[in-house]
Protein backbone atom coordinates (compact mmCIF):
# COMPACT_ATOMS: atom_id res chain seq x y z
CA UNK A 1 0.00 0.00 0.00
CA UNK A 2 1.60 2.99 -1.03
CA UNK A 3 1.41 5.99 1.52
CA UNK A 4 -0.86 7.87 -0.46
CA UNK A 5 -3.30 4.92 -0.15
CA UNK A 6 -2.54 4.40 3.36
CA UNK A 7 -2.80 8.17 4.51
CA UNK A 8 -5.73 8.25 2.51
CA UNK A 9 -6.92 5.46 5.08
CA UNK A 10 -5.82 7.28 8.39
CA UNK A 11 -8.60 8.65 10.31
CA UNK A 12 -6.81 12.24 10.46
CA UNK A 13 -7.43 12.50 6.49
CA UNK A 14 -11.28 11.56 7.49
CA UNK A 15 -11.05 7.85 5.73
CA UNK A 16 -12.84 7.73 2.25
CA UNK A 17 -15.73 7.83 4.31
CA UNK A 18 -18.63 9.97 4.85
CA UNK A 19 -16.78 11.87 7.18
CA UNK A 20 -14.07 12.75 4.78
CA UNK A 21 -15.15 16.38 4.01
CA UNK A 22 -14.50 16.64 7.68
CA UNK A 23 -10.85 16.58 7.10
CA UNK A 24 -10.64 18.37 3.97
CA UNK A 25 -11.99 21.24 5.31
CA UNK A 26 -9.79 21.62 8.51
CA UNK A 27 -11.26 24.96 9.40
CA UNK A 28 -14.45 26.26 11.20
CA UNK A 29 -16.14 28.97 12.88
CA UNK A 30 -17.45 28.22 16.49
CA UNK A 31 -20.38 30.88 17.54
CA UNK A 32 -21.17 31.29 20.96
CA UNK A 33 -24.58 33.56 20.93
CA UNK A 34 -27.54 34.20 23.69
CA UNK A 35 -28.90 36.20 26.57
CA UNK A 36 -25.37 36.09 28.01
CA UNK A 37 -24.52 38.14 25.11
CA UNK A 38 -26.26 41.02 26.47
CA UNK A 39 -24.16 40.89 29.46
CA UNK A 40 -20.77 40.98 27.70
CA UNK A 41 -19.05 38.84 30.51
CA UNK A 42 -18.93 35.56 29.29
CA UNK A 43 -21.60 32.90 28.37
CA UNK A 44 -21.42 31.49 32.57
CA UNK A 45 -22.11 34.88 33.80
CA UNK A 46 -25.14 33.18 35.52
CA UNK A 47 -23.49 30.32 37.06
CA UNK A 48 -20.09 33.08 37.91
CA UNK A 49 -22.39 35.20 39.80
CA UNK A 50 -25.06 32.91 40.98
CA UNK A 51 -27.88 35.01 39.18
CA UNK A 52 -31.76 33.59 40.24
CA UNK A 53 -33.90 33.35 37.02
CA UNK A 54 -35.90 35.99 38.44
CA UNK A 55 -32.12 38.38 38.29
CA UNK A 56 -31.61 37.14 34.50
CA UNK A 57 -34.60 37.49 33.42
CA UNK A 58 -33.35 41.51 32.43
CA UNK A 59 -31.36 39.88 29.51
CA UNK A 60 -34.65 38.15 27.95
CA UNK A 61 -36.75 40.58 28.63
CA UNK A 62 -34.36 42.78 26.53
CA UNK A 63 -32.76 40.69 24.36
CA UNK A 64 -33.03 42.70 20.80
CA UNK A 65 -30.48 41.71 18.62
CA UNK A 66 -31.70 44.38 16.11
CA UNK A 67 -27.64 44.84 14.26
CA UNK A 68 -28.08 40.93 13.70
CA UNK A 69 -27.17 40.31 10.30
CA UNK A 70 -26.28 36.21 9.84
CA UNK A 71 -25.40 36.78 6.24
CA UNK A 72 -22.68 39.21 7.26
CA UNK A 73 -21.52 36.61 9.58
CA UNK A 74 -21.30 34.01 7.23
CA UNK A 75 -19.17 36.17 4.37
CA UNK A 76 -17.25 36.68 7.28
CA UNK A 77 -16.44 33.45 7.62
CA UNK A 78 -16.42 32.15 4.41
CA UNK A 79 -13.76 34.84 3.41
CA UNK A 80 -12.30 33.62 6.86
CA UNK A 81 -11.36 30.11 4.90
CA UNK A 82 -14.12 28.58 7.02
CA UNK A 83 -16.08 25.77 6.00
CA UNK A 84 -17.97 24.65 8.45
CA UNK A 85 -20.46 26.48 11.47
CA UNK A 86 -21.17 25.35 14.81
CA UNK A 87 -23.92 27.62 16.38
CA UNK A 88 -24.78 26.93 20.04
CA UNK A 89 -28.89 26.65 19.57
CA UNK A 90 -28.75 26.43 22.62
CA UNK A 91 -26.17 27.15 25.64
CA UNK A 92 -25.97 26.27 29.43
CA UNK A 93 -28.41 29.19 29.88
CA UNK A 94 -31.42 26.90 28.41
CA UNK A 95 -32.18 29.96 26.08
CA UNK A 96 -33.12 28.60 22.67
CA UNK A 97 -32.27 30.57 19.19
CA UNK A 98 -35.24 28.71 17.59
CA UNK A 99 -38.77 28.61 18.27
CA UNK A 100 -38.88 25.30 19.72
CA UNK A 101 -42.30 24.14 20.78
CA UNK A 102 -41.12 22.30 23.93
CA UNK A 103 -40.38 25.76 26.03
CA UNK A 104 -41.16 29.35 26.10
CA UNK A 105 -37.53 30.40 26.44
CA UNK A 106 -36.50 30.93 23.10
CA UNK A 107 -35.97 34.10 20.92
CA UNK A 108 -39.24 34.47 19.48
CA UNK A 109 -40.48 35.38 23.05
CA UNK A 110 -37.90 38.33 23.51
CA UNK A 111 -38.48 41.31 22.59
CA UNK A 112 -36.45 40.04 18.78
CA UNK A 113 -39.66 38.42 18.27
CA UNK A 114 -38.25 35.87 15.90
CA UNK A 115 -36.53 32.71 14.99
CA UNK A 116 -32.55 33.54 15.25
CA UNK A 117 -31.40 30.21 13.81
CA UNK A 118 -33.29 29.34 10.57
CA UNK A 119 -32.00 32.36 8.86
CA UNK A 120 -27.71 31.84 10.10
CA UNK A 121 -28.49 27.94 8.81
CA UNK A 122 -29.61 29.69 5.75
CA UNK A 123 -27.00 32.24 5.40
CA UNK A 124 -24.19 30.39 6.56
CA UNK A 125 -25.59 27.21 4.20
CA UNK A 126 -25.48 29.87 0.57
CA UNK A 127 -21.86 30.52 1.25
CA UNK A 128 -21.33 27.03 1.18
CA UNK A 129 -20.70 26.27 4.76
CA UNK A 130 -21.61 23.25 6.55
CA UNK A 131 -23.74 23.21 9.40
CA UNK A 132 -23.02 22.07 12.66
CA UNK A 133 -25.13 22.37 15.86
CA UNK A 134 -23.60 22.79 19.25
CA UNK A 135 -26.86 21.71 22.02
CA UNK A 136 -26.16 21.97 25.67
CA UNK A 137 -26.75 19.37 28.03
CA UNK A 138 -26.81 21.67 30.81
CA UNK A 139 -29.94 23.42 31.61
CA UNK A 140 -29.98 25.98 33.98
CA UNK A 141 -33.33 27.54 33.27
CA UNK A 142 -34.97 24.05 32.70
CA UNK A 143 -37.63 22.89 35.77
CA UNK A 144 -36.46 19.41 35.74
CA UNK A 145 -32.78 20.09 35.38
CA UNK A 146 -31.47 19.16 38.56
CA UNK A 147 -29.33 21.98 41.03
CA UNK A 148 -26.12 20.66 41.07
CA UNK A 149 -22.11 21.95 40.97
CA UNK A 150 -22.26 23.76 38.03
CA UNK A 151 -25.91 25.22 38.83
CA UNK A 152 -26.06 28.62 39.39
CA UNK A 153 -28.47 28.04 42.28
CA UNK A 154 -26.19 25.38 44.25
CA UNK A 155 -24.99 27.53 47.18
CA UNK A 156 -28.88 29.45 47.31
CA UNK A 157 -29.96 28.87 51.02
CA UNK A 158 -32.99 26.93 49.71
CA UNK A 159 -31.10 24.65 46.78
CA UNK A 160 -31.94 21.79 48.45
CA UNK A 161 -35.87 23.17 48.60
CA UNK A 162 -35.72 24.22 44.87
CA UNK A 163 -34.08 20.72 43.95
CA UNK A 164 -36.92 19.08 45.45
CA UNK A 165 -38.96 16.97 42.96
CA UNK A 166 -37.00 17.86 39.99
CA UNK A 167 -37.36 14.88 37.62
CA UNK A 168 -34.22 14.55 35.04
CA UNK A 169 -35.96 11.38 33.35
CA UNK A 170 -38.03 14.49 32.20
CA UNK A 171 -35.13 16.69 31.74
CA UNK A 172 -33.60 13.93 29.26
CA UNK A 173 -36.92 13.51 27.22
CA UNK A 174 -37.07 17.26 26.75
CA UNK A 175 -33.30 17.20 25.22
CA UNK A 176 -34.52 14.90 22.76
CA UNK A 177 -37.55 16.57 21.64
CA UNK A 178 -35.30 19.24 21.17
CA UNK A 179 -32.74 17.37 19.42
CA UNK A 180 -35.51 16.18 17.89
CA UNK A 181 -36.27 19.55 16.17
CA UNK A 182 -33.25 20.57 15.83
CA UNK A 183 -32.49 17.74 13.43
CA UNK A 184 -35.70 17.73 11.56
CA UNK A 185 -36.73 21.24 11.16
CA UNK A 186 -33.79 22.63 9.71
CA UNK A 187 -32.46 20.49 6.46
CA UNK A 188 -29.56 18.49 6.53
CA UNK A 189 -27.36 19.49 9.74
CA UNK A 190 -23.81 18.35 9.32
CA UNK A 191 -22.76 17.98 13.18
CA UNK A 192 -24.44 17.65 16.37
CA UNK A 193 -21.75 19.41 19.22
CA UNK A 194 -23.28 17.59 22.82
CA UNK A 195 -21.70 19.96 25.58
CA UNK A 196 -21.51 18.55 28.33
CA UNK A 197 -21.96 15.17 30.13
CA UNK A 198 -20.52 14.57 33.58
CA UNK A 199 -18.08 11.53 33.18
CA UNK A 200 -17.68 9.02 35.75
CA UNK A 201 -20.31 8.23 39.10
CA UNK A 202 -22.42 10.93 40.12
CA UNK A 203 -20.78 13.80 42.31
CA UNK A 204 -22.46 14.99 45.26
CA UNK A 205 -22.02 18.94 46.23
CA UNK A 206 -23.08 20.10 49.42
CA UNK A 207 -25.94 17.10 49.66
CA UNK A 208 -27.59 18.55 46.12
CA UNK A 209 -27.62 15.02 44.11
CA UNK A 210 -24.83 14.75 41.05
CA UNK A 211 -25.79 13.65 37.80
CA UNK A 212 -24.18 10.20 36.57
CA UNK A 213 -23.98 8.39 33.40
CA UNK A 214 -27.62 6.86 33.05
CA UNK A 215 -29.15 10.07 33.63
CA UNK A 216 -28.57 12.11 30.13
CA UNK A 217 -29.38 8.55 28.11
CA UNK A 218 -26.72 9.54 25.91
CA UNK A 219 -27.28 6.50 24.38
CA UNK A 220 -30.71 7.33 23.34
CA UNK A 221 -29.46 10.95 22.21
CA UNK A 222 -27.29 9.41 19.57
CA UNK A 223 -29.95 6.73 18.27
CA UNK A 224 -32.14 9.49 17.40
CA UNK A 225 -29.35 11.98 16.07
CA UNK A 226 -28.05 8.50 14.11
CA UNK A 227 -32.20 7.73 12.94
CA UNK A 228 -33.10 11.48 11.91
CA UNK A 229 -29.84 12.46 10.05
CA UNK A 230 -27.56 9.27 9.19
CA UNK A 231 -24.46 11.12 7.73
CA UNK A 232 -24.40 13.47 11.06
CA UNK A 233 -21.24 14.06 13.24
CA UNK A 234 -21.71 13.77 16.85
CA UNK A 235 -18.34 14.84 18.87
CA UNK A 236 -17.60 13.36 22.03
CA UNK A 237 -18.75 15.00 24.93
CA UNK A 238 -21.81 12.73 25.53
CA UNK A 239 -21.44 10.21 28.52
CA UNK A 240 -21.36 7.17 26.37
CA UNK A 241 -20.80 3.34 27.48
CA UNK A 242 -16.86 2.29 27.49
CA UNK A 243 -15.78 1.40 24.12
CA UNK A 244 -18.27 3.34 22.40
CA UNK A 245 -16.39 5.92 19.70
CA UNK A 246 -17.70 9.15 18.88
CA UNK A 247 -16.85 10.64 15.33
CA UNK A 248 -14.44 13.23 16.91
CA UNK A 249 -13.18 14.33 19.96
CA UNK A 250 -12.77 17.95 20.96
CA UNK A 251 -9.84 19.06 22.40
CA UNK A 252 -10.15 22.14 24.09
CA UNK A 253 -8.26 25.30 24.49
CA UNK A 254 -4.98 23.29 23.82
CA UNK A 255 -3.47 21.51 20.83
CA UNK A 256 -2.58 17.94 20.91
CA UNK A 257 0.98 17.40 21.23
CA UNK A 258 0.32 14.18 19.51
CA UNK A 259 -2.36 12.84 17.30
CA UNK A 260 -5.36 11.79 19.85
CA UNK A 261 -6.04 8.02 19.63
CA UNK A 262 -9.42 6.56 21.65
CA UNK A 263 -9.32 2.47 21.96
CA UNK A 264 -6.01 2.14 20.35
CA UNK A 265 -6.96 3.81 16.88
CA UNK A 266 -7.07 6.88 15.40
CA UNK A 267 -9.74 8.99 15.60
CA UNK A 268 -10.60 12.36 13.97
CA UNK A 269 -10.36 15.18 15.70
CA UNK A 270 -11.09 19.20 16.17
CA UNK A 271 -9.08 21.27 18.96
CA UNK A 272 -11.68 24.55 19.88
CA UNK A 273 -10.43 27.52 20.97
CA UNK A 274 -11.19 30.95 21.65
CA UNK A 275 -9.65 34.16 20.12
CA UNK A 276 -10.16 35.57 23.55
CA UNK A 277 -10.67 34.12 26.77
CA UNK A 278 -14.43 33.63 26.52
CA UNK A 279 -16.39 31.84 24.55
CA UNK A 280 -19.56 34.11 24.60
CA UNK A 281 -18.82 37.62 24.27
CA UNK A 282 -17.17 39.70 26.61
CA UNK A 283 -16.32 43.40 26.31
CA UNK A 284 -13.32 43.38 28.82
CA UNK A 285 -11.82 40.40 27.90
CA UNK A 286 -8.55 41.89 27.32
CA UNK A 287 -6.81 38.36 26.80
CA UNK A 288 -6.64 37.85 22.88
CA UNK A 289 -4.39 35.58 21.11
CA UNK A 290 -2.07 37.29 19.08
CA UNK A 291 -2.25 37.12 14.67
CA UNK A 292 0.56 34.53 14.82
CA UNK A 293 -1.37 32.43 17.25
CA UNK A 294 -3.99 31.71 15.47
CA UNK A 295 -2.35 30.86 12.45
CA UNK A 296 0.43 28.23 14.42
CA UNK A 297 -3.12 26.94 16.12
CA UNK A 298 -4.23 25.90 12.97
CA UNK A 299 -0.64 24.34 11.22
CA UNK A 300 -0.46 23.15 14.41
CA UNK A 301 -3.60 21.00 14.06
CA UNK A 302 -3.41 20.36 10.68
CA UNK A 303 -0.23 19.34 11.09
CA UNK A 304 -1.36 16.62 13.56
CA UNK A 305 -4.03 15.09 11.41
CA UNK A 306 -6.97 17.30 12.92
CA UNK A 307 -9.45 20.57 12.66
CA UNK A 308 -9.25 23.52 14.02
CA UNK A 309 -12.68 24.95 15.07
CA UNK A 310 -12.41 29.15 16.28
CA UNK A 311 -14.58 30.88 17.89
CA UNK A 312 -16.44 34.14 17.49
CA UNK A 313 -18.77 35.44 20.43
CA UNK A 314 -21.21 38.14 18.88
CA UNK A 315 -22.80 40.89 21.13
CA UNK A 316 -25.49 41.48 22.32
CA UNK A 317 -26.90 43.48 19.57
CA UNK A 318 -25.70 40.59 17.08
CA UNK A 319 -22.60 42.13 15.76
CA UNK A 320 -19.07 40.64 15.59
CA UNK A 321 -17.18 42.97 16.75
CA UNK A 322 -14.06 45.08 16.12
CA UNK A 323 -11.21 42.40 18.06
CA UNK A 324 -13.50 39.41 15.98
CA UNK A 325 -13.30 40.87 12.40
CA UNK A 326 -9.43 41.74 13.26
CA UNK A 327 -9.19 38.37 14.46
CA UNK A 328 -10.83 36.57 10.73
CA UNK A 329 -9.21 38.97 9.03
CA UNK A 330 -6.44 37.51 9.70
CA UNK A 331 -7.13 34.32 8.55
CA UNK A 332 -8.75 35.22 5.84
CA UNK A 333 -4.69 37.30 4.53
CA UNK A 334 -2.89 33.82 5.81
CA UNK A 335 -5.62 31.33 3.96
CA UNK A 336 -6.02 33.84 0.75
CA UNK A 337 -2.40 32.42 -0.19
CA UNK A 338 -1.84 29.69 2.15
CA UNK A 339 -4.97 27.67 1.83
CA UNK A 340 -3.01 24.63 -0.15
CA UNK A 341 -1.23 24.17 2.18
CA UNK A 342 -4.42 23.37 4.80
CA UNK A 343 -7.75 21.88 2.63
CA UNK A 344 -7.30 18.83 1.91
CA UNK A 345 -3.46 18.19 3.45
CA UNK A 346 -2.91 16.33 6.99
CA UNK A 347 1.11 15.52 8.58
CA UNK A 348 3.90 14.50 6.47
CA UNK A 349 5.76 11.27 7.38
CA UNK A 350 8.56 13.54 7.31
CA UNK A 351 9.86 14.84 10.51
CA UNK A 352 9.48 18.87 10.66
CA UNK A 353 12.75 20.94 11.05
CA UNK A 354 13.09 22.16 15.03
CA UNK A 355 11.02 25.40 14.71
CA UNK A 356 8.63 24.50 11.81
CA UNK A 357 5.77 22.26 10.97
CA UNK A 358 4.91 20.07 7.81
CA UNK A 359 1.64 20.13 6.39
CA UNK A 360 1.02 17.20 3.47
CA UNK A 361 -1.30 17.34 0.40
CA UNK A 362 -0.40 14.50 -2.00
CA UNK A 363 2.96 14.62 -2.64
CA UNK A 364 3.23 18.43 -1.85
CA UNK A 365 5.62 19.13 1.53
CA UNK A 366 4.65 22.55 3.39
CA UNK A 367 7.08 23.88 5.15
CA UNK A 368 5.80 26.04 8.32
CA UNK A 369 8.66 28.14 9.42
CA UNK A 370 8.06 29.44 12.74
CA UNK A 371 11.37 30.43 13.86
CA UNK A 372 11.80 32.55 11.18
CA UNK A 373 14.09 34.59 10.71
CA UNK A 374 16.37 31.76 11.18
CA UNK A 375 18.61 31.23 7.62
CA UNK A 376 19.50 28.37 7.78
CA UNK A 377 17.02 24.95 8.05
CA UNK A 378 17.96 21.54 8.20
CA UNK A 379 15.33 19.46 6.58
CA UNK A 380 16.06 15.83 7.41
CA UNK A 381 16.21 13.32 5.05
CA UNK A 382 15.18 15.61 2.23
CA UNK A 383 18.37 17.57 1.91
CA UNK A 384 21.25 18.90 3.44
CA UNK A 385 21.22 22.52 5.08
CA UNK A 386 19.31 24.87 3.23
CA UNK A 387 19.28 28.49 3.36
CA UNK A 388 16.35 29.34 1.48
CA UNK A 389 13.82 27.04 -0.70
CA UNK A 390 12.27 27.76 -3.50
CA UNK A 391 9.52 25.87 -4.68
CA UNK A 392 10.05 24.87 -8.71
CA UNK A 393 6.40 23.90 -10.16
CA UNK A 394 6.12 20.96 -10.98
CA UNK A 395 9.45 20.02 -10.64
CA UNK A 396 10.92 16.82 -9.59
CA UNK A 397 13.70 17.94 -7.13
CA UNK A 398 14.03 20.52 -4.79
CA UNK A 399 16.50 23.30 -5.69
CA UNK A 400 18.31 25.14 -2.67
CA UNK A 401 18.89 27.98 -3.41
CA UNK A 402 20.81 31.50 -1.08
CA UNK A 403 18.17 33.14 0.77
CA UNK A 404 16.60 35.73 -0.77
CA UNK A 405 13.72 37.51 0.48
CA UNK A 406 11.98 38.03 -3.22
CA UNK A 407 10.21 35.15 -2.37
CA UNK A 408 7.75 33.94 -6.02
CA UNK A 409 4.35 35.44 -4.68
CA UNK A 410 2.67 32.24 -5.74
CA UNK A 411 4.40 30.31 -2.90
CA UNK A 412 6.99 30.71 0.25
CA UNK A 413 5.00 34.00 1.63
CA UNK A 414 5.96 36.19 4.27
CA UNK A 415 3.00 36.67 6.09
CA UNK A 416 2.80 39.51 8.88
CA UNK A 417 3.85 37.44 11.81
CA UNK A 418 6.79 35.50 10.72
CA UNK A 419 5.08 32.28 9.31
CA UNK A 420 7.04 31.59 6.13
CA UNK A 421 4.62 28.86 4.23
CA UNK A 422 6.55 27.17 1.75
CA UNK A 423 5.25 24.60 -0.96
CA UNK A 424 7.97 21.79 -1.49
CA UNK A 425 7.54 18.58 -4.37
CA UNK A 426 8.60 16.18 -2.02
CA UNK A 427 11.19 13.37 -3.70
CA UNK A 428 12.70 10.71 -1.99
CA UNK A 429 13.94 7.65 -2.73
CA UNK A 430 12.27 5.79 -0.44
CA UNK A 431 9.18 7.48 -0.11
CA UNK A 432 6.19 7.27 -2.83
CA UNK A 433 3.61 9.56 -2.15
O1 LIG B 1 -19.03 25.15 29.52
C1 LIG B 1 -18.80 25.14 28.12
C2 LIG B 1 -18.24 26.45 27.67
O2 LIG B 1 -19.09 27.51 27.99
C3 LIG B 1 -18.03 26.39 26.14
O3 LIG B 1 -19.28 26.18 25.50
C4 LIG B 1 -17.07 25.24 25.83
C5 LIG B 1 -16.86 25.11 24.33
O4 LIG B 1 -16.19 23.91 24.05
N1 LIG B 1 -17.65 23.98 26.32
C6 LIG B 1 -17.90 23.96 27.75
C7 LIG B 1 -16.62 23.93 28.55
O5 LIG B 1 -15.87 22.82 28.13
Amino acid sequence: MTNSERLSENPAWGGAGKHAWFSHNRLGMFIHWGLYALGARHEWLKNREELTDEHYQRYFDNFDPDLYDPKEWARRARLAGMKYVVVTTKHHEGFCLWDSKVTDYKAPNTPCGKDLLTPLVEAFRAEGLKIGFYYSLLDWHHPDFPIDLHHPLRNHPEAKALNAGRNVANYAAYMREQVRELLTGFGRVDIIWFDFSYPGPAREYRGLPGKGRADWQSERLVELARELQPEIIINNRLDLPPGTLPDITTPEQYTPRVAPALASQGVLWEACHTFSGSWGYHRDEDSWKSPEQIIQLLIDSVALGGNLLMNVGPTGRGTFDARAIEALEVYQNWMAVNARAIYGAGPSELPAPAGCRYTQRGNRLYLHVYNWPYRHIHIEGIADRIAYVQFLHDASEIHWVTHTRDVDPNVGVMVPEGIVMLELPVRRPDVTV
